[in-house]
């Protein structure tokens, strides 16, 4: 029986040639532990006309942990360079954040947008 953890059997030179009954002549084990990082993806805030600062400041706060002092440049970036990060995240996270964001600005009838971009 040939083995390789977290992918699809390999088939060696010699493997199963017994016709399926196996008797385990070939197994490869993995000696580096395996792990790939996962990409990251930042989240961003997108400026707009409309959109109250203190608005912006509690998505800052509710959704990416910001401290109101933190919140605060962070809005002030976006009003003043028109885009500005929230946060790095897996891909899962950084989806459910903009989906969040994008669901609460619309509830209150706000035009934020929130968007992600691979890293
Ligand atoms: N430009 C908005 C205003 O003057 C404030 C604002 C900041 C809106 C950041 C969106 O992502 C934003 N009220």
């Amino acid at each position: 029986m040939n083995q390789r953890l977290g992918a699809k059997p390999v088939r060696l030179q010699g493997d199963d040639k017994d016709g399926g009954t196996d008797r385990g002549t070939s197994v490869i084990t993995r000696t580096k532990p395996k792990t790939k990082r996962p990409s990251l993806y930042r989240v961003l805030l997108l400026n707009d006309d409309y959109t109250p600062m203190e608005f912006v400041i509690h998505v800052l706060e509710r959704f990416f942990q910001k401290d109101h002092e933190a919140a605060t440049r962070i809005m002030l970036h976006v009003h003043n360079h028109g885009v500005g990060e929230c946060g790095i995240y897996t891909f899962e996270v950084a989806e459910t954040k903009v989906t969040q964001v994008m669901d609460f600005a619309r509830q209150h009838q706000h035009p934020l947008q929130c968007v992600m971009e691979k890293n």
